[in-house]
């Protein structure tokens, strides 16, 4: 059996102060938030950690942090992913010493990389970290989506355990079970309901941070086999998920955290502060819909 990796991950958000440096007070607090949720696991520095704007001795900084806070046994999932093999790698093996489950990496983007460069870029990866490693199916820019023929040549490989889909394609997602017992995780939580009908074992978000319990009833609901429940709760995250689209989602989940008592401090820059009618939209929200 491959895939011990099932389940409600949050992807978890980093908490900065005013010089945008991790706020390792917050970052304790809410985790030991979210550690009272019957959540399976972290996925850590990720889109949602904003660690693709922050530099890899603060990236490796925040997986110190993340891993001594982290008291009770949930799986931890790291992000190593970068423009850089060398880098990757460097963050990977730092990972595997600190004790994480398992590394991932985004698709590197950016350069429109060949499928057979971006293949090549994994196996480099795991050939020299030698551990479980997600692949973070997610093509911002420059790249083709990744092919089935591609995942299949990657998963020949032993260390390459999962896949976290975070595309709308479901069809593509749904013949990922050609690759034989994975851990499949649903990326986009507005179709987590849809990802889970067709094939994902469970589900990394980052929307997960505002409403876990909803995720943890959805994913209940559907291994139960109550649709009607299921349905029910993902009509209500995708209200949620629509203003937070409208107000832009990451700076609007720090904002909803804060609001329940913990310090996440604004997104950094490039990221605009939110205007103050954004904020009202979010504090009508929260005040209907998350408190
Ligand atoms: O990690 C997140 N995707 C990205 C998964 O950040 C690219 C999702 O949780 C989305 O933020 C969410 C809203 O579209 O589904």
């Amino acid at each position: 059996m491959k895939n011990k990796y099932n389940g409600i991950y949050v992807a978890l958000m980093t908490p900065f102060d005013k010089n945008e440096k991790i706020n390792a007070k917050a970052l304790e607090q809410y985790v030991n938030y979210l550690l009272k949720f019957d959540i399976q696991g972290f996925y850590v520095g990720g889109s949602t950690g904003e660690a693709l704007m922050m530099q890899d001795n603060e990236r490796k900084e925040l997986f110190k942090l993340v891993k001594k806070y982290t008291t009770k046994d949930i799986k931890l999932i790291v992000h190593v992913g970068s423009l850089s093999t060398k880098s990757a790698i460097d963050m990977g093996l730092y990972a595997k010493e600190l004790g994480y489950d398992a590394i991932s990496a985004v698709v590197p983007f950016y350069y429109g990389l060949s499928q057979d460069e971006i293949i090549q870029y994994y196996l480099d990866i795991v050939n020299s970290v030698k551990h479980d490693m997600v692949i973070y199916n997610f093509s911002p820019s420059g790249n083709s989506p990744l092919t089935l023929q591609t995942f299949k040549k990657l998963f020949e490989n032993e260390h390459i355990i999962g896949i976290k889909h975070t595309s709308q394609n479901l069809f593509a997602l749904n013949q990922f079970k050609a690759l034989g017992d994975v851990a499949l995780f649903n990326g986009y939580d507005e179709v987590m309901l849809a990802g889970l009908s067709m094939g994902a074992t469970g589900g990394i978000g980052s929307t997960y941070n505002i409403m876990p319990q909803k995720y943890i009833d959805l994913y209940t609901a559907f291994n139960e086999g109550n649709m009607k429940k299921a349905k029910s709760i993902q009509d209500e995250i995708c209200d949620i998920i629509t203003t937070l689209i409208e107000c832009g989602v990451l700076p609007s989940e720090k904002y909803l955290v804060s609001k329940a008592g913990f310090d996440m401090g604004d997104c950094k820059k490039p990221f605009a502060k939110l205007s103050l009618d954004k904020k009202k939209i979010l504090d009508k929200l929260y005040k209907e819909k998350l408190s």
